[in-house]
């Protein structure tokens, strides 16, 4: 028997595969080798949007339109392999949202988390639920899912944060909702730091009982974050890669603080050559203090305070740190934990 067709074969298939198409049905022979490949092959791209152009344009911004026409006054970030979707990897969404004095971002709600990472500026607030945080540099606070949420600055300076939301991941599941209450902005029903008394000190309210898989802590400010990065140095060795690194978390079950987006902070010392390293979950990294290269995919960016970089999935990158550096970054990780999906190489 002969592997090679007969001349008339590559016809034959082509009526078959014409019949069969009419009533929505294909091969998987002619995908098979697309669909299941031997490693991640993203489109991503490393990249990094540095604060020096970013910030000028965020003011350019606040002078065409107000907070409250835009809704939201954001500027996306933009992986350049994936340009108009509206992504800074495959699954997450990242832009560098801005709050001039006055402001008020309206309240509304939807199906998809949200984390905050503070970049500048001071005085102005976020609300989750009723409960009002003023947000300071470093600061990371969430949104968790379906909860009302509006903006304001009150205070006397613009404030900017870098915005992190699971957008793709919502929409591969169309499972997305949105509803805007009438109030433009949440009557305040609890007082700040309500849930930092709660769940921030180690100990958790004795019925405390809940469902969600979102922390039921939504404000982690840097300067504790910062302290226990700190002391952590004084203790344990470096690691190679990731220096010394924390992961954030959930002090109702230990567990990331989103369920779809994982969140850490590192701390690089002086002189750090960081080797290489390379995960599954693609990774979107915003500099809190210190200056150094960041290494990826054969590209090399040199980073300071407020820039913002990404290592997409699989590919290679590490750290170079020429002053003490403190670095953010979020991640899909507990997606692909909870799916047996995630991967790492040293
Ligand atoms: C959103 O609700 C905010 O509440 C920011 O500040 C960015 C990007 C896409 C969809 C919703 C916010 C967003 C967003």
């Amino acid at each position: 028997m002969s592997a090679v067709p007969k001349p008339d074969t590559q016809a034959e298939r082509k009526a078959f595969y014409d019949r069969i198409d009419s009533r929505n049905v294909t091969p998987l022979w002619e995908v098979l080798h697309g669909l299941i490949i031997k490693e991640p092959n993203t489109l991503a791209q490393p990249f990094l949007w540095p604060w020096a152009q970013m910030r000028p344009w965020l003011m350019e911004a606040g002078q065409l339109i107000s907070a409250e026409e835009a809704e939201r006054r954001v500027l996306v970030l933009e992986n350049p392999g994936l340009r108009g979707k509206s992504r800074i990897t495959n699954s997450l969404y990242a832009g560098l949202q801005l709050i001039m004095p006055g402001e008020v971002a309206p309240a509304h709600r939807h199906s998809q988390s949200a984390l905050r990472f503070v970049i500048e500026g001071n005085g102005a607030y976020t609300s989750v639920d009723g409960e009002r945080v003023f947000m300071a540099p470093g600061d990371f606070i969430i949104t968790p899912s379906w909860t009302y949420h509006d903006h304001g600055n009150p205070g006397n300076e613009p404030v900017v944060w870098m915005d992190g939301l699971d957008v793709a991941i919502v929409e591969l599941f169309d499972a997305q909702f949105l509803e805007r209450p009438e109030a433009r902005v949440q009557s305040t029903s609890k007082t700040q730091g309500e849930s930092f008394a709660r769940f921030a000190t180690t100990m958790l309210p004795v019925n405390y009982k809940t469902t969600s898989h979102t922390s039921p802590l939504f404000w982690y400010p840097y300067d504790r974050s910062r302290e226990a990065l700190h002391a952590l140095s004084k203790a344990e060795p470096v690691d190679p890669a990731q220096g010394w690194k924390l992961r954030y978390a959930n002090p109702g079950n230990g567990g990331y603080p989103m369920p779809t987006i994982a969140t850490f902070l590192q701390l690089l010392p002086k002189g750090f050559k960081g080797q290489d390293y390379r995960s599954t979950d693609a990774t979107s990294f915003c500099v809190m203090e210190g200056r150094g290269t960041f290494h990826c995919g054969g590209q090399s960016f040199a980073y300071g305070p407020k820039d913002v970089f990404i290592a997409p999935s699989w590919r290679h990158w590490h750290l170079d740190a020429d002053e003490e550096s403190v670095i953010f970054s979020f991640s899909d990780r507990p997606v692909q934990q909870a799916l047996d999906l995630w991967r790492e190489q040293v």
